[in-house]
Order: structure tokens, then C-alpha cells, then sequence
């Protein structure tokens, strides 16, 4: 079955606006100690109503991100194909389809997305949540027809051998626990998920993936290009665009999740493709939910984030590792550009990396953008009790333990789901 996507028109994405005057470099930007008001323009403006909000102060805050922090949004591809590998109507115990898409989306040498689709069955069209994973979909079940990667995986994945970084059958399954398809597919949920290195492999130096597209030398940024987890998102917005032609699913009902630095992936998505319904960057930290301006001594900084992955960001954001009071945005501005739509930041105690404190307060200072859409209380007045989920539009959840996705994680995003998606 092939479908196009472009034909049927549905390739509606957010504007970028490109700023009046060029950006300065970071030593002419003004120093702010705290959050940047997220309702004050750069001109010292004052936006007070939701129209100011989507057409001025909006699209100046998205030509930010891009230009000091993530790097350009990539124009959308022309055309979108889809192609079904395999289908499986009575997988996952015979609860739910499972199905491999191949999405196409420019010339023939470019990346393709493969992705894996589990939709619950008699209960279409369902709401879906979309995200990358980091090892392969095969990772994520045990089914064999699932694909292996061909590309670069990291080395440390199951099922990889040593020194290789090739994926092989010994990892099927393995990492179920990340992406519960059954478990998610019973609650009457749908679900997709595709491997990120398959649009871009997780490692600097190396033209591949969409970075081979780009015209640089090998490895090198030098300032507003494409980073590595902008190409992640915009690889969440190719799923995105099957997701909302495909009948078994509800296209006003999908939730992009992802964890750690897919998590950083999954807020970007959200904030730049308003397809997207409900926004869930799970233990995300610094680049995602975590607020550059990190008041928490065991959370990531920007320094180190920028010296241990220069890639996942434009070279630009290198700029602010020892003065983050000169970025005219804090990861609250990210939240707000996602208003109305609910955002969840999901956190663990033990994961201080990624600063579960400083989540909650990113998502106070963006609430002001959220107010504007009626929403008088759109988030918690304070950090809700470990293992309670404060459901609010700008939601909190944090529970004890590790760093990991787990499926007890999971039944927090569909209880979330069951607020916003339902
Ligand atoms: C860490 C990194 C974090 C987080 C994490 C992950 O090494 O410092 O920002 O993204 O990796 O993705 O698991």
C-alpha cells in the first residue's frame, strides 16, 4: 500500500518568522539573571492578548531557539510516501495491529523513517502517542518481522556486538519495558514509535543521516545549522504526518513522548508542530524541560551538555556554557510556545541530572503564555508528592528511582492522556 501524504494537503506547519535585524552575538545580548519574561518581547513589548501571543511574541521566540539553540527548522518535504512492510492484526496477544510503515520523504539517498505502529484492536480510531526510541524498533519487541536497523547504533545497545555498532536479532525484544506496546495498546491507546538515528545517528563528526544533506564539511558547525535533536523532531513530524492520514488513528488526539535527550526531542516537536495535542518530554534535563539557568548544583549545565554533545545543538548555543544570563530565552519559553496544548514533565528523585526542581520551575514562568487562553490555573502551585500527577495543562509528575522509561511511567502518560486526549 503506497499513500501520499503531500497530496492530501495535510502538511500544515507552524511559520517560522525570521527576525527584523540580524541576532547579536552573545557578548551584545543583554545579561538577565532570572527567567526572561516570557510575555515581554525582545523590544520590551508587553503582549496581553493571545493574538499578540501567536503573531508576534510566538514566532520571535521560535527564531531564537532556532538561531542560538537547536539550529534551523527544516522546511517540510515536498512529499511525504508511506509504504507498509508488514502487518499483524493479532499481535500483542491479539489485542492490538501491529505494522512496520516505511516513510519516504526525499530523494532517494535521504533517510527513511521506519515506523513501528501498534493500534488497540476494536477501539478506532484511538489517540496515539508518537516518539523516537534510541536503539531500534526492534529493541521494543520481540515480533520477528519488526526491522533491524542498518544504520549506526550506539554501541552499548542489546543485542549489539562489540565494537560494531551494528544492530542484530539478539536485541529483539530486550527493551520492551521503554515502549509497552501491549500494555498501552489494553488501554485503548495506539502507539508508534521509530528508531532516531535512522534521520540522524547519535554522534558528531560524520556526514550521515540528514546531516549529510546539509552543505558542511564533515562535523562542522559553525553556527544556526540543523542540530542533531532538531532533526530528531522534525523526524517526529514525518511520523506525524502518517499518523494523521492513517485511519486507525485520531488525528487531533496524538502525544509526542520521549525520554532524556529524546525527551529534549520531544518538547522541540511539540513546540513546533501544533499537530501535536499533548506534549510529554520524560526526564528530560537540560536542553528539554531543564532550565538553562539551573539554580540545582547536581543537574547538567549548559557547559557540560554543549562539551559532552556538541551536537544535539547548534554550534551557537556553545556561546552561553559560562554565562547563561545572556540567553534571551529559558526552556519555559519552549513550554509556552506549546500553549494551549497540555505539556507533562515527568521526573524520577534520583535523576538530579535532569533537574526535577528546576522542570517545575519552568513550568510556572510559562504558565502567563497559557493564562492568555483562559486557563487560570494551568499549573500546581507547588511540586505535587512523589508518585502523584498533578494533571494540570502544564502537568508534574515526579516518582521515586532511577533514570529510565518504565511502564509505570507509561500508565502516568495515559492517565494524562485520559484528561487531555480523551
Ligand atoms: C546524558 C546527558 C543527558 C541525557 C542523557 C540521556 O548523558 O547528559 O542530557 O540526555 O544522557 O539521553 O540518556
Amino acid at each position: 500500500m503506497r499513500l501520499s501524504l503531500a497530496s492530501l494537503g495535510i502538511l500544515a506547519m507552524s511559520v517560522v518568522a525570521a527576525p527584523a535585524e540580524p541576532l547579536p552575538q552573545a557578548d551584545k545580548l543583554p545579561s538577565i539573571a532570572e527567567f526572561p519574561d516570557v510575555l515581554t518581547m525582545r523590544d520590551g513589548t508587553k503582549i496581553t492578548t493571545k493574538k499578540d501571543w501567536e503573531e508576534k511574541r510566538r514566532p520571535e521566540l521560535k527564531a531564537l531557539f532556532e538561531h542560538y539553540m537547536y539550529g534551523k527548522f527544516p522546511a517540510k518535504p515536498e512529499k511525504v510516501t508511506a509504504k507498509v512492510l508488514f502487518e499483524d492484526a493479532k499481535a500483542l496477544d491479539g489485542k492490538g495491529t501491529l505494522r512496520e510503515v516505511e516513510i519516504t520523504f526525499g530523494p532517494p539517498e535521504w533517510p527513511k523513517i521506519y515506523l513501528l505502529v501498534a493500534v488497540p484492536n476494536g477501539k478506532t480510531p484511538a489517540a496515539c502517542f508518537v516518539g523516537p526510541n534510541f536503539g531500534g524498533n526492534h529493541l521494543v519487541t520481540s515480533h520477528n518481522k519488526v526491522r533491524i536497523p542498518t544504520v549506526w547504533v550506539p554501541g552499548n545497545g542489546p543485542g549489539v556486538e562489540k565494537g560494531t555498532n551494528k544492530a542484530t536479532a539478539e536485541g529483539r525484544g530486550k527493551q520492551a519495558d521503554t515502549w509497552p506496546l501491549q500494555q498501552i495498546v489494553e488501554k485503548g491507546y495506539a502507539v508508534a514509535t521509530f528508531y532516531c538515528g535512522d534521520i540522524q545517528p547519535d554522534r558528531p563528526n560524520v556526514k550521515e543521516g540528514m546531516r549529510a544533506t546539509m552543505p558542511l564539511p564533515p562535523g562542522e558547525l559553525s553556527g544556526s545549522e540543523t542540530a542533531t535533536v532538531m532533526w530528531w523532531a522534525w523526524g517526529c513530524h514525518r511520523a506525524v504526518d502518517f499518523l494523521v492520514t492513517d485511519k486507525s488513528i485520531d488525528p487531533k488526539r496524538l502525544a509526542v513522548v520521549g525520554h532524556s535527550r529524546l525527551g529534549k526531542t520531544a518538547l522541540l516537536a511539540g513546540a513546533f508542530d501544533d499537530r501535536i495535542a499533548v506534549v510529554i518530554p520524560h526526564q528530560s534535563g537540560c536542553g528539554g524541560a531543564g532550565p538553562s539557568r539551573s539554580k540545582n548544583a547536581k543537574a547538567e549545565t549548559v557547559k557540560r551538555i554543549t562539551t559532552a554533545f556538541p551536537h544535539w545543538f547548534c554550534a551557537k548555543f556553545t556561546w552561553f556554557g559560562d554565562d547563561t544570563t545572556k540567553l534571551p530565552f529559558d526552556q519555559h519559553c519552549l513550554a509556552a510556545i506549546c500553549a494551549p496544548r497540555p505539556v507533562l514533565f515527568t521526573n524520577a528523585e534520583d535523576d538530579q541530572w535532569a533537574n526535577p526542581p528546576g522542570q517545575f520551575d519552568v513550568l510556572t514562568a510559562a504558565a502567563p503564555a497559557f493564562k492568555l487562553y483562559g486557563d487560570d490555573k494551568p499549573v500546581a502551585a507547588k511540586v505535587p508528592e512523589q508518585g502523584k500527577l498533578s494533571d494540570e495543562r502544564l502537568g508534574y509528575f515526579i516518582r521515586a528511582g532511577k533514570h529510565a522509561m518504565t511502564p509505570d511511567d507509561w500508565k502516568v502518560y495515559m492517565q494524562f492522556g485520559d484528561k487531555w486526549l480523551k
